[in-house]
């Protein structure tokens, strides 16, 4: 499949891109759900629901405001990002504080296919077959101190090729936080790519964090520090208007963003026939329920 692929789509190489995942791996995908929280929408929906969205789709309608504010703008932009070498400075309270080599972290990290329901704060969805390693794993790597509570996230800054740092939409760097349980659960993935494929620049490449029961802009992309701290960090939406985005972030019907509605989604795909279906909580990740036991979470939005 890697060798085979082009820049230039048509419509066969996205449907065959979209049926990339054999029947063998959706299967075994959906004894995944069952175990993950979704046993509850029925065969029928937890089917529908792992139906991933075309590689056209995943790749030309992004949020990356490193690369402009419009959906296709990091298509268009993010290739003139070089993303090799990189390096990921893990540093805070950890064991082993250091400049971690990208190939050196993917060389002891076991890939594997995550196919994830991913839900934006914008209220449109998408299903995106992920390939990475989880975030506790790298963690374990750097070796986590008793002390520390959060863990912090930076995406790179480089204005030179990120023409959107140019503009002052945000405070550059993007920055994006996670309680240390948020960061440990096993859901909690480092994408490393899609479809079996590198991380296109457009997504986050080389790395970036995956939190599917969270609204999308959790999942920061192209991280280059992730800090352990023992207080809550700041975050780039929450920073920008605290009002509608806050630390949180978990995907939740039952809090409408001031500006509109979360009770459903629009779910990205089928040309003009794209279809509203309800928002479950979490976005349908119902056993990260026991992180969050006690909080109410109409104020820790
Ligand atoms: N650094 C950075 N990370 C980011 C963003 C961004 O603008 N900059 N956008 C966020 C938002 S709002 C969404 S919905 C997702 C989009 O991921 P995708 O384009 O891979 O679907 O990335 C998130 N991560
Ligand atoms: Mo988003």
């Amino acid at each position: 499949m890697a060798g085979r692929w082009k820049n230039t789509l048509t419509d066969n190489d996205v449907t065959s891109e979209t049926t990339y995942l054999n029947r063998r791996q959706i299967m075994a995908g959906m004894a995944g759900m069952a175990g993950i929280g979704l046993t509850g929408l029925g065969s029928q929906a937890a089917a529908e629901t792992l139906t991933p969205n075309s590689w056209e789709e995943v790749t030309s309608y992004n949020n990356f405001y490193e690369f402009g504010t419009g959906k296709d703008d990091p298509a268009r932009h993010a290739g003139q990002l070089t993303t090799a070498p990189w390096t990921v400075k893990i540093d805070g309270m950890v064991d082993r504080p250091g400049a971690y080599d990208f190939d050196d972290i993917l060389k002891t990290m076991t890939v594997e296919e995550r196919i994830y329901r991913f839900r934006c704060v914008e209220a449109w969805s998408m299903v995106i077959p992920w390939n990475g390693f989880e975030l506790a794993d790298l963690l374990a790597l750097a070796g986590v101190q008793n002390s520390a509570k959060y863990v912090a996230f930076e995406t790179l800054m480089r204005p030179e090729e990120m023409p959107g740092q140019r503009v002052p939409v945000l405070d550059w760097p993007y920055v994006e936080g996670l309680r240390l349980d948020e960061a440990m659960h096993p859901l909690t993935l480092m994408a490393t790519g899609i479809y079996g494929k590198d991380l296109p620049n457009q997504n986050g490449a080389p790395l970036r964090l995956v939190v599917p029961w969270k609204y999308g802009f959790k999942s920061i992309k192209s991280v280059v520090r992730i800090t352990l701290t023992d207080k809550q960090p700041p975050t780039s939406w929450n920073k920008a208007n605290a009002r509608e985005y806050g630390f949180y972030s978990n995907v939740n019907p039952e809090v409408d963003h001031p500006r509109w509605s979360q009770g459903s989604e629009r779910k990205i795909g089928g040309g003009l026939f794209t279809k509203r279906v309800p928002t479950p909580m979490f976005n349908g990740y119902d056993e990260v329920a026991s992180l969050y036991r006690g909080m109410n979470l109409k104020t820790h939005f």
